[in-house]
């Protein structure tokens, strides 16, 4: 695949915009590195439990934090990499108040004097309800959003004609649009009265969408008159802390980039883990011709193995793949972590006496995952180590459990035997609340959600 340029305006990068432990300084270092090697443009800051991005978007940084976010910015100009910064007021602003608007013209302000051009203003994940006062004054809440917008676009526009300027709906992506979050017409009016030069953010179909179609973003612009920028959430793991998603980016085709002004990615909070995710988006936004998002995953675990240095020894890749197609993608394991399932799936359903080579199958695979999860205690790069082990940690509990399992039944005359374990306890195997909690209701194929049946 030959790279293609694609035009400065388009957007494609980063956003560090989830849940949890903010990135260091040090790795987002190492990202604007990535980005600038892969043709990455644009990086845009909104760590949600930065207090000072969200829950106390009021207050100024202090001016250690400020120099802090002044090195951030001067990184990205060094590079040549769009910094874009972002506040959250939704969750108490009060939109008819105009004080609330020069505050956060003082924020953006002394983010400006740091060097920043381009700016957004995020609205997820917020209450959708006005106070009276906003609502006698503006009668929605997307014309109170689109007053607040379009003042301080307004004001960055001459302040940096060049900038840019992002807005995160709260109604981003098109389960929300259908139920009417932000009430009825919400994104009819954002679209009608939201100033042209503001670029809108915008998760797909779902908030974690593992299809975005060409037909999808032409819909969604029509509405907004607009391209919208996509705010991907593929590889985002702040809602799972026992997954990871080290998958390609998928489900979006190439042709999608002229249906877009931008593809950003919202990866996985755990830095080290985004290397292929962030290096495939890279791939498919310079793609030219055909696009295989397998492909294009294969090769960058290929650029990701020397990482998997063992106590200075390499990792073997068929090893690596293993792994990496556990830890897939939100809506589906990689082939590998898929046939392992499957026949795992496949011996327990089946009388033990039955089983013949399948269970050697199993077995020869569950124990390469499973001694390799071991092995990655011996990782050099320990930062990687700590965003792995947790996971591997689990992996390697259920691997041991099945083994176990289909070993003993495999035994002549333990057919029907009931079978324990002396590693996997009532308590602290599986034990919890929220575990105890989880199996109260269970989701159905399509969705819906059943009791569970009492225990016999
Ligand atoms: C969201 C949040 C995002 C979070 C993601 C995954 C948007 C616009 N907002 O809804 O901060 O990381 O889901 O949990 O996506």
């Amino acid at each position: 695949m030959a790279p293609t340029a694609q035009p400065p305006t388009f957007l494609a990068g980063v956003i560090e915009g989830f849940y949890g432990p903010p990135w260091s300084p040090a790795e987002r270092l190492a990202l604007f590195d990535w980005m600038a090697a892969w043709g990455l443009n644009t990086y845009l800051y909104a760590p949600k439990d930065d207090l000072q991005h969200r829950i106390r978007w009021r207050e100024p940084y202090a001016a250690d934090a400020a120099a802090r976010l002044g090195e951030l910015i001067g990184a990205c100009r060094l590079r040549q990499l769009r910094f874009v910064y972002a506040l959250s007021p939704g969750l108490d602003i009060r939109y008819a108040q105009e004080a609330e608007i020069e505050t956060l013209r003082a924020r953006f302000e002394q983010v400006r004097a740091l060097g920043a051009q381009d700016f957004a203003l995020l609205f997820d994940d917020i209450p959708d309800r006005l106070h009276d006062e906003d609502a006698q004054r503006f009668g929605s809440f997307a014309a109170a959003q689109c007053h607040v917008a379009n003042t301080l676009f307004d004001w960055a526009r001459h302040m940096a004609p060049e900038g840019r300027f992002l807005f995160c709906p709260t109604a981003y992506c098109g389960r929300m649009a259908e139920r009417q979050v932000g009430g009825p017409g919400y994104l009819q009016t954002l679209g009608r009265e939201l100033a042209s030069g503001i670029d809108v953010l915008w998760t797909g179909p779902e908030i974690v969408s593992r299809e975005i179609s060409v037909a999808h973003a032409r819909e969604v612009a029509q509405v907004l008159r607009r391209r919208p920028v996509i705010w991907d959430n593929l590889h985002a793991n702040d809602y799972d802390g026992r997954r990871f998603f080290c998958g390609p980016y998928a489900g979006r085709p190439p042709a999608l980039r002229e249906a877009v002004a931008g593809l950003l990615s919202n990866p996985n909070c755990e830095f080290p883990l985004n290397y292929v995710p962030l290096r495939t988006l890279a791939a498919l936004v310079r793609c030219a011709g055909g696009w295989d998002a397998r492909a294009a995953y294969l090769a960058a675990l290929r650029e990701w193995l020397p990482q998997f240095s063992l106590l200075g020894r390499p990792a073997a890749f068929e090893d690596l793949l293993l792994l990496g197609d556990a830890f897939y993608l939100p809506h589906e394991e990689g082939p590998e972590a898929e046939a392992l399932f499957a026949s795992a799936a496949r011996l327990l359903t089946r009388p033990p006496t039955s089983w013949g080579s399948e269970a050697d199958e199993f077995r020869q695979r569950a124990v390469r995952l499973r001694q390799f999860c071991t092995r990655l205690a011996a990782l050099d790069d320990r930062a990687l180590f700590h965003a792995l082990c947790r996971r591997i940690w689990e992996l390697r509990e259920e691997l041991d459990l099945l083994e176990h399992y289909i070993e003993f039944k495999a035994q002549p005359g333990n057919e029907n035997a009931p079978f324990r374990s002396d590693f996997h306890l009532p308590g602290t195997y599986r034990g919890g609340l929220v575990a105890r909690l989880q199996r109260l209701l269970v989701q159905q194929p399509d969705g819906t959600f059943q009791p569970a049946p009492p225990p016999s």
